[in-house]
């Protein structure tokens, strides 16, 4: 079984609006494993680091001060292909062309107050857990309902 890991920002918005549960009930019912789970205030340092790739875009300032704005919850889930999974279920960065269905395409018409953030590929996703956790903050566990949420081959019998 091809297990990834991968991170997810659960962001200011989603917290002021009262969707933290529903959020994270969404990649639970997956089938996706917690690993890791916190609420952090994200200070310039960090989003510098993470959000680098925007650095100097005309939006990147207006967007650091919105990650800033409250609390945020980060969490590394863990599971069969999870990256690529977990970005179907975020769903397209702007909430008003994101599918319904999706997290962003049900909870959101912004293109900055998206609900989350979900790490884009292999090496992104363990820098950015790498970022965000240190060892051991992050949990090694199996589910109980495993043998129900993959197949025979997918569990290595
Ligand atoms: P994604 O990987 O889907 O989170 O998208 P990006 O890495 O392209 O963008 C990261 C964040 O930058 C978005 F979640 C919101 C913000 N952003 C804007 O505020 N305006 C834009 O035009 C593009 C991105």
């Amino acid at each position: 079984m091809k297990e990834q890991r991968t991170l997810i920002i659960i962001k200011p918005d989603a917290l002021q609006r009262n969707l933290l549960g529903e959020i994270i009930t969404r990649f639970e019912r997956k089938g996706l494993k917690i690993i890791g789970l916190k609420m952090i205030q994200l200070e310039d340092a960090l989003l510098d680091e993470h959000y680098c790739h925007h650095k100097g875009k005309p939006f990147f300032e207006s967007l650091k001060n919105f990650m800033k704005s409250a609390p945020v919850v980060v969490m590394a889930l863990s599971g069969l292909n999870a990256i690529s999974a977990v970005r179907l279920i975020a769903g397209a960065t702007k909430g008003y062309e994101a599918d319904a269905g999706t997290i962003r395409g049900d909870f959101s018409i912004s293109g900055q107050a998206n609900i989350v953030h979900a790490s884009d590929s292999p090496e992104n996703a363990e820098n950015e857990i790498r970022r965000f956790f240190k060892d051991n903050e992050l949990f090694n566990y199996n589910r109980a309902d495993f043998d129900f949420v993959y197949g025979e081959e997918e569990r290595g019998e």
